[in-house]
């Protein structure tokens, strides 16, 4: 039996934020936000419209140009983000299960995974906002140089549904702490989480206009990344969408962008892997969030001498893996997100097999009722298919048979994305290749997706542009500025 999303839900946002109010559209429209393991209405939210981009772009611009924000020392606009994390923690239970109603997300997930990422790395950039440092460069002649970072000014900071708090931390964060002003765009399926925290931003007492949030479709992404008021364009989400952005921030200003889209990552078992850990591990990499993970491992490369076992193996782990009420601890895989993704999968099952692949486990649709899937695992699945090539995201395991070292690397790299790569293995040797030969953002021994406050994340080639988290996702929010200062021959 699946919870009804109606009665757990007392309080909601669903309002546009501008300037720390709420109001409604311009546009007088709305959108419904569905529950995808039960398909109620959780709630009628507001459609921000081209108007209403123009009104939370002015509120970012004064802010930035006029406001308080612009002369707050790092340390200050740290303690605002510890207090802003004070409140997620005091609110983390009802964001856990909110986050699980709206997205579909495990409250094991949700709890666990996702709001103490959140918190962690909120806490990180609160204290990196006070150690944004220049550096002083020696040059020739009676001068000092120096260099400071600024705030790159108003940002659009454009965010998709399988992480929604996540990405909202991911792209806030490190923006607050360097100073900026945002613009928010919450994906148009799971606006819940995202709205929340403008009360959180009023109540930890940020500035008006700092922050703004605007529940929409993507036709307000749209308008934020073509808007000249905006200096600045941060993007999680597919890869078609990211290459348009690229082209629209150049269509009015010359805006920064950061990027983090696809992905179709692959997960390298050796002959000498740990057999148990190899399977669990490929496991958990694709059918973690039921597969709606940018870094998903969804190629699984398995060495020819443990093949079958693997396999074997595989399967007998999928055949357990709990599907079912979300809001159930016990849950291991929800529903996806949304009707059209399933069936997009579902599309890929049928392909897989015309190209020759063969289904080993799943294919079905779960349940009667929600967007639940039976995991999906394909064997003797070749490099040219489409179910290797092309990105899923659902609970689709693409396995492949390989010989050698060398010829692994070259087909892991034969992908337009490099987001993610796993090894599996007991061999350093071979590990330590194999992480130098792949072209990808983040590579896991005998683990995957270990994903931290503390670690980098994002894309080669078409997976992405720049990285987020740690100082290196600060780093998309500051501008260099070096300063020289003449002085005269007695100074030196
Ligand atoms: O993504 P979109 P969708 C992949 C995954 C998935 C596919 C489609 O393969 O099946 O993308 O998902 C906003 N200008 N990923 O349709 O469209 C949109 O409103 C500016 C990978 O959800 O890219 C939403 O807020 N913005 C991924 C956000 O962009 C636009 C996570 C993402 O939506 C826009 C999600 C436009 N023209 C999907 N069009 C990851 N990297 O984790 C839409 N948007």
């Amino acid at each position: 039996m699946i919870s009804s999303s109606r009665k757990l839900i007392s309080h909601l946002r669903t309002q546009l934020f501008i300037d720390n109010k709420w109001v409604n559209s311009k546009s007088g429209q709305t959108f419904k936000t569905i529950n995808p393991a039960t398909e109620e209405v959780i709630a009628e939210v507001q459609r921000a419209s081209t108007e209403d981009v123009d009104l939370a772009v002015k509120a970012a611009r004064t802010a930035y140009d006029n406001g308080p924000w612009r002369r707050m020392s790092g340390r200050e606009r740290g303690q605002l983000i510890h207090k802003l994390t004070d409140l997620i923690i005091k609110n983390q239970a009802n964001l856990a299960k909110l986050e699980t109603i709206d997205g579909g997300k495990t409250i094991t997930d949700t709890t666990y995974v996702d709001l103490p990422l959140t918190i962690d790395t909120y806490r990180q950039y609160a204290s990196l906002a006070n150690n944004i440092r220049g550096k002083t460069i020696p040059i020739t002649g009676p001068y000092n140089c120096y260099t400071r970072y600024e705030p790159v000014g108003v940002c659009a900071q454009i965010i998709p549904w399988n992480y929604p708090l996540l990405m909202q931390c991911w792209k806030m964060a490190p923006a607050l702490a360097a100073g900026c002003t945002m613009i928010l765009k919450p994906a148009e399926q799971t606006p819940l989480t995202a709205l929340q925290i403008g009360d959180l931003i009023v109540e930890a007492g940020f500035p008006e206009g700092v922050v703004n949030i605007l529940p929409g479709f993507g036709d307000v992404g749209r308008d934020l990344t073509l808007h000249p008021g905006v200096d600045k364009i941060a993007f999680t989400g597919s890869t078609e969408v990211g290459l348009e952005i690229q082209r629209n921030a150049g269509m009015n200003g010359l805006k920064r962008v950061s990027l983090e889209c696809g992905g179709k990552s692959p997960n390298i078992i050796l002959d000498d892997a740990d057999l148990d850990c190899a399977v669990t591990n490929a496991h958990t990499g694709i059918f973690d969030a039921v597969g709606q993970c940018c870094i998903a491992g969804s190629r699984v490369y398995v060495q020819e001498g443990i093949y079958d076992k693997f396999l074997e193996k595989s399967v007998e782990l999928a055949k357990v893996r709990k599907i079912g009420d979300p809001l159930d601890p016990e849950t291991q895989s929800g529903p996806q997100i949304e009707e059209s993704l399933l069936e997009k999968i579902l599309g890929y099952v049928h392909k897989g097999k015309m190209e020759g692949a063969k289904l080993v486990i799943g294919g079905n649709r779960w349940g009667s009722k929600g967007y639940f899937l039976e995991p999906i695992i394909f064997t003797d699945v070749t490099d040219n298919m489409s179910i290797a090539r092309e990105e899923i995201f659902g609970p689709f395991m693409s396995i492949l048979k390989f010989k050698t070292i060398d010829e692994v690397i070259k087909r892991a790299n034969d992908t337009k994305y490099g987001l993610g790569a796993g090894v599996q293995t007991t061999s350093l040797e071979k590990a330590i290749k194999i992480v130098n030969g792949v072209r990808a953002g983040s590579v896991y021994v005998n683990c995957y997706d270990y994903t931290t406050e503390n670690t980098p994340f994002g894309g080669f080639k078409q997976s992405g542009v720049g990285r987020e988290v740690t100082e290196e996702g600060l780093a998309n929010y500051l501008e260099c500025k070096t300063v020289i200062i003449k002085t005269s021959q007695d100074t030196l």
